[in-house]
C-alpha cells in the first residue's frame, strides 16, 4: 500500500470514530429525534391507510358474496318447489295455487299445494302419514325470523314455519299465464316471476346505498340512504305441473 493511500483509509477510520464519538457522547438530539419519529409517523401512516382499503375491499366482496349466497339458497328451494305446484299425479287432488287465508298468492305471499303422500312425512299435519293424495301446502313469504329486527324469506307449511334466506330486504311475486300476460286466475298460472332483494347483514360505514332497485313489475325499492349493500336477482320459474 503506498504511503498515500495508507493516509486516506486513516483519515477515514478516524472521521468514522469521531462521527461513531459524537453519537456515543451526546445521544440523539431533540432535532434527530424528531425526524426519526415523524419518518416513522409517515411510513406507519401509509402503511395503516394501505390496510384500511385493503379491509375495506374485503369487507365488500364478503357481504356481496354473503348476499349472492343468501339470495341463491332462496331461490333454489323455491324453484325446486314451485315447480311442483299443482302435483296431482291422479288427477284427483285438485292442488295449484291458493288464495285462501292464512295461505295467500299475492305479490307478497306464494302459496300453493301439491300432492306428498310418498315422503313419509304427514304433510297435512292430521296424525296420518302418506293416506292416498295427502296434500302439502306451502307459503313463501317475509317474517323476521330470529326476532332481530330483520327480514327474512319464510317457508310456511301447516307443520312449521322456517326460514330459508336470510336478510331479504323485499320480495315480490309475480304470476303469468301460458301467453306470458299477468294473471290473477290461480289455474291460469304457468309461471312465476320472483324478484328479491337481499341484504348485507352488517352496516359498512364507508359506503352509503343510494341506488333504487326495480322489481318485474316496476315497484321501485328505495333509495335506502344507509350503510347497507344490496343486491337485487330477478327469476322467473316455470309451473311444469300446472295445467297438465
Ligand atoms: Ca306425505
Ligand atoms: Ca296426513
Ligand atoms: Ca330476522
Amino acid at each position: 500500500m503506498s504511503e498515500s493511500i495508507k493516509q486516506t483509509h486513516m483519515k477515514l477510520i478516524h472521521s468514522h470514530s469521531s462521527v461513531l464519538k459524537i453519537f456515543n457522547d451526546r445521544g440523539f438530539t431533540l432535532v434527530e429525534l424528531m425526524i426519526t419519529l415523524a419518518i416513522s409517523g409517515i411510513v406507519l401512516g401509509v402503511l395503516g391507510t394501505a390496510y384500511v382499503s385493503q379491509q375495506r375491499s374485503a369487507t365488500a366482496q364478503e357481504q356481496v358474496a354473503e348476499m349472492q349466497q343468501n339470495i341463491r339458497a332462496g331461490l333454489d328451494i323455491m324453484e325446486r318447489e314451485i315447480r311442483m305446484a299443482g302435483y296431482d299425479p291422479r288427477h284427483t287432488a285438485g292442488t295449484g295455487f291458493l288464495n285462501s287465508a292464512p295461505y295467500f298468492t299475492n305479490a307478497n305471499n306464494l302459496s300453493f299445494t301439491m300432492v306428498a303422500d310418498t315422503d313419509g312425512i304427514d304433510n297435512n299435519n292430521n296424525g296420518t302419514t302418506d293416506e292416498p293424495n295427502e296434500t302439502e301446502t306451502i307459503n313463501y313469504y317475509l317474517y323476521d325470523a330470529y326476532g332481530d329486527g330483520d327480514l327474512d324469506l319464510g317457508r310456511r307449511t301447516p307443520v312449521s314455519t322456517q326460514a330459508v334466506a336470510e336478510n331479504i330486504e323485499a320480495i315480490e311475486f309475480r304470476y303469468l299465464n301460458s301467453a306470458n300476460n299477468v294473471t290473477a286466475v290461480l289455474a291460469d298460472i304457468r309461471s312465476v316471476q320472483i324478484s328479491i332483494l337481499a341484504r348485507a347483514s352488517m352496516p359498512d360505514s364507508s359506503f352509503t346505498d343510494t341506488a333504487t332497485y326495480t322489481s318485474a313489475s316496476g315497484v321501485i325499492w328505495g333509495p335506502y340512504n344507509d350503510n347497507l349493500r344490496r343486491r337485487l336477482l330477478i327469476s322467473t320459474i316455470q309451473c311444469r305441473n300446472m295445467g297438465l
